[in-house]
């Protein structure tokens, strides 16, 4: 399916892009304006439908160097579209890969502006910092659990810069996946403490819960979607570093959010994490 084709496609290897230097940054400074001056705009690949998967990581990219350049630390990575709902909701079928900024993370139980974000929406995820580097080809679940440090609860606010949430998966890529504010917390747990398959969550808002699942929905297995970032990394001669924080996916599909809204991520065995919306 078009997993396969995204991890084949997105080889650096002898692969020419069909976009210039000139035309990766100018959509890069375009996307990361509509985030800053939160505002939407249409799927870039209705403009560039000749996009292909290394001009859309190259966008991604250049915004990590914008970022940086401003004075901006890589906070984490992230791994997107990990599970059946998820993908569904999207109307997608491969996982993608991005990062996040030290400006995404919100301390525990901290407060979220909507007026800087322009439709987010939350979801439940476990995340994964690294104790040793993880290295692709061939990384596989049994690595990433013999590289983790630790296992943590973890809701990731996700903003898609595109009108409506309408994308394709190029144009999710550019964008960074959505990615757009992030908060961990709770029991942080070995890897090997808790069965990553089975572990229970259940989303809250406002009191009430509004989604629920199990670790299993993240590719059957958390640890998988560290593998395929390590993997698919490792096509571009990179790694996950030692001491990294990757978030593995959403187990549900997402929720939107509002000004007034409390938003608690409940993971069974490893307590509880939180956010308000204001
Ligand atoms: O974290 C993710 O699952 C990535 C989401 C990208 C697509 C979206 O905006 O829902
Ligand atoms: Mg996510």
């Amino acid at each position: 399916g078009q997993g396969a084709s995204v991890t084949a496609d997105n080889g650096a290897e002898g692969r020419g892009m069909k976009l210039d230097a000139k035309t990766i940054a100018a959509l890069a400074e375009h996307l990361e304006s509509c985030q800053l001056q939160v505002r939407d705009t249409p799927k870039i690949t209705d403009e560039h439908p000749d996009m292909d998967w290394d001009d859309a990581y190259a966008i991604q990219a250049e915004l990590l160097r914008r970022k940086t350049a401003r004075g901006r630390k890589l906070a984490g990575l992230k791994a997107g579209l990990t599970s059946h709902a998820k993908m569904k909701q999207m109307g997608v079928s491969s996982p993608v890969f991005s990062f996040m900024t030290d400006d995404y993370l919100v301390a525990d139980g901290g407060e979220v502006k909507c007026s800087e974000l322009i439709h987010p929406k939350v979801e439940p995820e476990i995340a994964f910092v690294t104790r040793r580097a993880l290295k692709g080809p061939g990384c596989h679940i049994g690595a990433v659990l013999a590289a983790v440090d630790f296992v943590i609860p973890g809701i990731e606010v996700i903003d898609s810069r595109y009108r409506d949430f309408k994308f394709d998966l190029k144009s999710v890529i550019a964008d960074n996946t959505s990615a757009a504010r992030f908060v961990i917390g709770g029991q942080p747990k070995r890897a090997e403490q808790v069965d990553l398959r089975t572990v229970g969550v259940v989303l809250e808002k406002n009191g009430e819960v509004v989604a629920l699942g199990a670790g299993a929905a993240v590719l059957g297995h958390p640890a998988a979607a560290l593998a395929m970032l390590a993997n698919h990394l490792g096509e571009r001669g990179q790694e996950i570093p030692a001491g990294t924080l990757v978030l593995s996916g959403g187990i549900t599909e997402a929720v939107p959010v509002q000004p007034g809204d409390a938003v608690t991520l409940r993971v069974q065995g490893m307590g509880s994490t939180s956010m308000r919306f204001v």
